[in-house]
């Protein structure tokens, strides 16, 4: 049985791999500043350090005894970055500097680092492979890219393992649709779910690579132990993408509405397309994504009408 620190396990993707982790039977802590995190998604009895990860002291404090540290506290959004650089550059990097120096100084086996498909910016050449020069259009995208080069110059320079996943557009239950940076499917089955009208930005026809939550943890627990992969970055999605209007389309048939999409100006920062290659993370991971777009939009709405009460 290891230890695992999952910061930001408050979170969505954070939280189901608490889940996932307590199943097998491993032991958990996490670490999370409640930001956007929910005290209500920590299962009884996991330890919980709370507090900023970039503040001094609160990283050390929390990698005390891991064997793993799955670092997937962040402020995952592009447009919140565009609003807020210096705020997002502080919990997307100063705070992955001070993990990376605390799990190196308490001897953790590995660091798995969350990055993003942002990383890869707005170049025309799809799918996405991870020997593509990286072009970040936005300071999230930045973000990522100087939180995974600090991985890998931590594995060659002190020696500590490291990997970093670069997510493509996760979904699934947990997903929080309470702030307009949230994402894309959340925000369209909250509103489908209220007879509203999901808000299209530019005209519809922009792409990504949705992939599921229980794939992703997939993929996380698998960099975290396959051996050999320490300093790799490693693409995590489907391979797939669909465009933002047949999103809406299969979201009106799973939800059982015919509530039309209402159109707005595109968003700054937004990249047109995005598709993933997967198979860096099939040879070296033996990932394989188990989830299609449609069960996992079913599980997702389901989730959502459970946890929304009739009326609200
Ligand atoms: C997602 C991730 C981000 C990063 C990035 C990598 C989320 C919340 N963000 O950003 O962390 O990994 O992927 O590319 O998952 N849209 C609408 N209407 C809305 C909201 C969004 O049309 O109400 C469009 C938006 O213009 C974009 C697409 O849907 O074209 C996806 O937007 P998003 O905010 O869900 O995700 P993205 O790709 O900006």
């Amino acid at each position: 049985m290891a230890l695992y620190l999952v910061t930001g396990g408050a979170g969505f993707i954070g939280s189901h791999l608490v889940e996932r982790l307590l199943i097998r039977g491993e032991s958990v802590r996490v670490a999370d500043n409640f930001s956007s995190g929910l005290r209500s998604n920590i299962p009884g009895g996991v330890e919980v350090v709370e507090g900023d990860l970039a503040a001094p002291g609160v990283a050390a404090r929390a990698v005390v005894g891991a064997d793993y540290v799955l670092h997937m506290a962040a402020v995952p959004s592009v447009p919140r970055s565009v609003a807020d650089p210096i705020g997002t550059n502080h919990d997307n990097v100063d705070a992955t500097l001070q993990v990376l120096v605390a799990a190196r100084d308490a001897g953790v086996r590995r660091v798995v680092f969350s990055g993003s498909s942002a990383e890869y910016g707005d170049s025309p050449d799809l799918p996405k492979r991870e020997d593509m020069p990286p072009t970040p259009v936005t300071p999230y995208g930045l973000q990522k890219l100087i939180g995974e080069q600090y991985c890998r110059m931590f594995t060659s320079l002190y020696g500590l393992e490291t990997v970093s996943l670069r997510y493509f557009n996760v979904f699934g239950p947990r997903q929080s649709p309470d702030s307009p940076y949230s994402g894309v499917i959340s925000l369209f089955i909250s509103a489908l779910l209220r007879g509203q009208s999901p808000t299209v930005f530019g005209n519809g026809s922009q792409t990504r690579d949705f992939v599921y939550v229980t794939d992703v943890v997939n993929g996380v627990l698998r960099a975290a132990t396959t051996l050999g992969v320490a300093g790799e970055s490693i693409n995590i999605a489907t391979g797939r993408s669909v465009s933002v209007l047949q999103l809406v389309r299969a979201l009106q048939q799973v939800a059982g509405t015919i509530v039309e999409p209402t159109f707005a100006p595109p968003r700054g920062g937004d990249v047109l397309h995005s598709q993933a290659d997967i198979t860096k993370a099939r040879t070296l991971l033996g990932f394989e994504p188990a989830v299609s777009l449609e069960d996992g939009l079913r599980d997702t709405v389901a989730w959502f009408k459970q946890a929304t009460p009739v009326g609200a």
